[in-house]
């Protein structure tokens, strides 16, 4: 099994501590994937260490430099031997992030996030990185809101690819359901458990019956439901 090599270049690199917990923590360990973060930083040249400057045109806040991202991601380059890389850059004027774009992804070998803060990446980077053969750069956003900088927006990508990569998930049954479900563009029905009556709620019977094919018609019927009343809600 090849291990997905994945790099993440911030100037806040404790926002990505949490990857050593849990699910990914443990595909860590197991050696399915290897996650290698990097200060910004390290890669500024002046006295005052600025990785920002005032934009050009005039504008509100400050425009990420083109020289620490380009230093910073030619040693990263230079430092992973694989045949082809996905540079990730996030911002919120970025395609959205889908299930589709974390199924693409889980079959890299590599890929490098580079998360802005402030109004972002001097687009140079986006462009200097296109021309270069065996890089193949994506700009993505996870959703219309609009955060501090890249690294929570990173934190989210990592765990809905990861645990795509064969071997993370414990029961990869689930994988097929999800995965067929977001196809049909259609929610998941609702869980029970234990106890079958709790504060006087009970759960629904057919549940209880042990009719499969009963069962399989009411989840169905449950999750078109549920569908049919977040469209109302969202406008489809
Ligand atoms: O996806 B986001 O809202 C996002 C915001 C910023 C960013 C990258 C992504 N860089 C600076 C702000």
């Amino acid at each position: 099994m090849n291990k997905l090599r994945c790099d993440a270049i911030s100037i806040f690199p404790e926002y990505f501590a949490p990857l050593q917990l849990s699910l990914i923590g443990k595909a860590i360990e197991n050696g399915l994937v290897d996650i290698k973060v990097h200060d910004l930083r390290d890669q500024a040249t002046g006295v005052h260490k600025s990785v920002d400057d005032t934009p050009y045109g005039g504008g509100a806040g400050m425009v990420m430099s083109p020289e620490p991202w380009g230093s910073a991601i030619d040693q990263v380059l230079g430092e992973v031997d694989s045949p082809t890389h996905d540079l990730i850059i996030l911002t919120p004027a970025g395609e959205k992030f889908s299930q589709k774009i974390a199924e693409e992804l889980s079959q890299s070998h590599h890929m490098i996030f580079a998360c802005g803060r402030y109004e972002g990446i001097d687009q140079r980077i986006t462009d200097y990185y296109r021309l270069i053969p065996g890089v193949r750069v994506r700009e993505l956003s996870i959703g219309d809101y609009v955060l501090n900088g890249g690294e929570v927006a990173t934190l989210t990508i990592l765990e809905a690819v990861i645990r795509l990569i064969p071997g993370v998930l414990g029961n990869p049954d689930s994988l097929v359901e999800e995965s067929h479900s977001m196809d049909e563009d259609i929610v998941e029905y609702p869980n029970y458990t234990k106890p079958a009556n709790w504060r006087g709620l009970e759960v629904p019977e057919v549940l209880l019956s042990g009719n499969h094919a009963l069962i399989k018609r009411w989840r169905l019927e449950q999750a078109q439901e549920r569908t049919r009343i977040l469209g109302e809600r969202t406008g489809e």
